[in-house]
């Protein structure tokens, strides 16, 4: 396997809009997958992007049935993927978007493995993830999405609350809203049994995440097509909502 072909294959499709066929990567392991995603986040580095966040993908039971794989993954985030709450993002360039509903974590200290992953923490929002997968039809390997980037492609968080009394955020309704119509429902249940075991597993799987990290923990529903021309909001009770309008072009 060639990792820096795969990567810059990977990076073309993104760059272009044009998905790669999905089951042929010939990715002989996860090891080899994640020195794929590091070849290609190295890519979008070199071209000025920073790091900002680091994602999980596949901690709900309903992600996990969607895309028809069962083991937890772990992406990157960057600057270029943001998107202010309450703004535009431009899905013209991508694939084939789809949106899902999340809870992000922002550290204040540094979280290590085996630490109280709460004593990390210094806020707690609501949050949308776009993905888009760079294989055709959204159909892949466990290494092929994890050489993606685990589909990483775009979010926005909504305000920031201290997560002094909030308690473990283990059973908060969670709804995906398309233009004012429900596409999902859920609850921050269907994350580990509680989204502040995504900490504990970022950290497992990260060795050490720095203050200032955003952190998804992973969609507490399946994701839904992101068409232009959308409003889309994701609530979680308790934390408020987060918003954005789809556009096409700038
Ligand atoms: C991979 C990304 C999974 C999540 O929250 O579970 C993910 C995909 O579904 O294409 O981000
Ligand atoms: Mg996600």
């Amino acid at each position: 396997m060639n990792i820096t072909a795969l990567a810059e294959a990977l990076d073309a499709a993104a760059r272009e809009g044009r998905p790669l066929p999905g089951g042929g990567s010939g990715l002989k392991d996860t090891g080899e997958a994640y020195a794929v995603q590091d070849a290609l986040v190295a890519l979008r580095l070199a071209r000025g992007e920073r790091l900002t966040g680091f994602k999980l993908g596949f901690t709900s039971a309903a992600k996990m049935r969607q895309m028809g794989v069962s083991d937890l993954i772990h992406g990157r985030l960057t600057d270029r993927m943001e998107i202010p709450d309450g703004g535009r993002f431009d899905v013209s360039g991508l694939i084939h978007p789809r949106v899902e509903p999340e809870v992000a974590f922002l550290l204040g200290g540094t979280l290590r493995p085996g630490g109280d992953p709460m004593a990390a923490v210094a806020a707690v929002a609501p949050a949308l993830e776009v993905i888009d997968s760079r294989y055709d039809g959204f159909r892949f390997s466990l290494a092929e999405v994890i050489a993606d980037n685990t589909s990483a492609a775009g979010y926005a968080v909504g305000a920031w609350t201290d997560p002094g009394d909030l308690g473990d955020l283990g059973d908060r309704g969670v709804l995906l809203e398309l233009d004012g119509r429900t596409a999902e429902t859920g609850s921050t249940a269907a994350i580990l049994g509680r989204p502040l075991r995504a900490l504990a597993a970022a950290a497992r799987l990260a060795g050490a995440l720095e203050p200032g990290t955003v952190i998804l923990a992973g969609a507490a529903t399946a994701a839904v097509p992101l068409p232009p021309g959308t409003h889309v909001r994701a609530t979680v009770a308790g934390l408020g909502s987060v918003g954005f309008t789809t556009g096409e072009g700038a």
